[in-house]
């Protein structure tokens, strides 16, 4: 079962960001907030990152810094969130392939130093290309990513598979579809519009969207995402048949679905269209995902649909305006 027991740590490397700080949060709430580390590259925007629990500065890039951290700790779990984006990789591709890829390759090597923790590391729709059959995309199928981005999840969960079968290390991986959340904002992905659009809503005002009207992704609700990570990564070994990177899906909307959507409590929203370079992105992308894997192995279920999700979004965001 799960590696944690009383006293056991667990480290959160990329702490500050958007699915960090709520899993963070999470798993303090779960072990006791000394026991989980939160790391980051920088000093935290939410000071209860550092208030609440240990927090470390740390560069991933930085192999000897990272080694500091393990062996001050020995994690039992390592959750490595940190990345940069498919919008962001694309303007700066050198350091997007770096971050992503030599970033992984730095956990895990230290993993194998320090007593062979648990690892968690995020992939993503973007590992699907132009060639990938868009509707319920399969587990199985072609994958030719045409960002820097994607080519980084790809390759990273290769790399997974290889050190599980190579070294045995315990890898665990989701492919998530766009996380939307009220708690903490993304930055620099493709899916960003449809938690900026919450925003916007509840402060009354309109918004611009960067992408068409009709484009459909696949999307998921923060706490969904929270579930299904602590799922995998308390799932009994022999659950986690797949050592790539598990497809997992929640709902499948499009810009204009999720304004009819915020519509129903917000009669006056207004929403204008003027796409971008990342419609180019989302058009490479799939629109609904078959996730059945990760139901049958694990057990996945979602509990958010688009509605119930615009209903808790935007009662948070009334009530606690960000
Ligand atoms: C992005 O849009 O880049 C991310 C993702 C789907 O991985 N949210």
């Amino acid at each position: 079962m799960s590696t944690t027991g009383t006293g056991d740590t667990i480290l959160v490397i990329g702490a500050g960001g958007q699915l960090g700080f709520e899993l963070t949060h999470e798993l303090r709430q779960r072990y006791g907030a000394s026991n989980v580390i939160a790391a980051d590259v920088r000093l935290p925007k939410h000071p209860e990152l550092a208030e609440a629990g240990p927090f470390e500065q740390l560069d991933v890039l930085d192999r000897a810094r990272l080694g500091e951290v393990m062996q001050k700790y020995r994690p039992k779990q390592v959750y490595h969130l940190a990345a940069l984006l498919s919008a962001t990789a694309e303007k700066n591709p050198e350091f997007g392939w770096q971050l992503n890829m030599d970033g992984l390759f730095n956990v895990l090597g230290a993993a194998l130093e320090y007593d062979k923790p648990r690892i968690y590391w995020p992939s993503s729709i973007a590992v699907f290309g132009p060639n990938t059959p868009r509707e319920n995309t399969p587990q199985y199928t072609v994958m030719d990513p045409g960002t820097v981005y994607g080519i980084s999840k790809q390759a990273g969960e290769l790399w997974l598979d290889w050190y599980f079968r190579r070294h045995g290390l315990d890898v665990r991986s989701l492919r998530y579809p766009g996380l939307i959340g009220y708690k903490s904002l993304p930055g620099g992905g493709t899916t960003d519009y449809a938690v900026d659009i919450y925003h916007h809503a509840a402060q009354g005002l309109a918004y611009q969207c960067f992408l068409q009207e009709d484009t459909y992704l696949p999307m998921m609700y923060m706490p969904d995402a929270l579930k299904a990570t602590l799922d995998i990564m308390h799932a009994p070994a022999e659950q986690v048949k797949i050592r790539t990177s598990y497809n997992l899906g929640a709902m499948s909307f499009s810009p204009a679905e999720i304004t009819r959507s915020i519509q129903q409590h917000l009669p006056d929203f207004q929403v204008s269209y003027q796409p971008d370079s990342r419609q180019q992105i989302a058009d490479s992308w799939p629109k609904s995902i078959d996730d059945s894997r990760a139901r049958a192995d694990w057990g996945w279920q979602p509990e958010f649909d688009l509605n119930k999700m615009t209903a808790d979004m935007l009662q948070h965001l009334r009530e606690e305006p960000q």
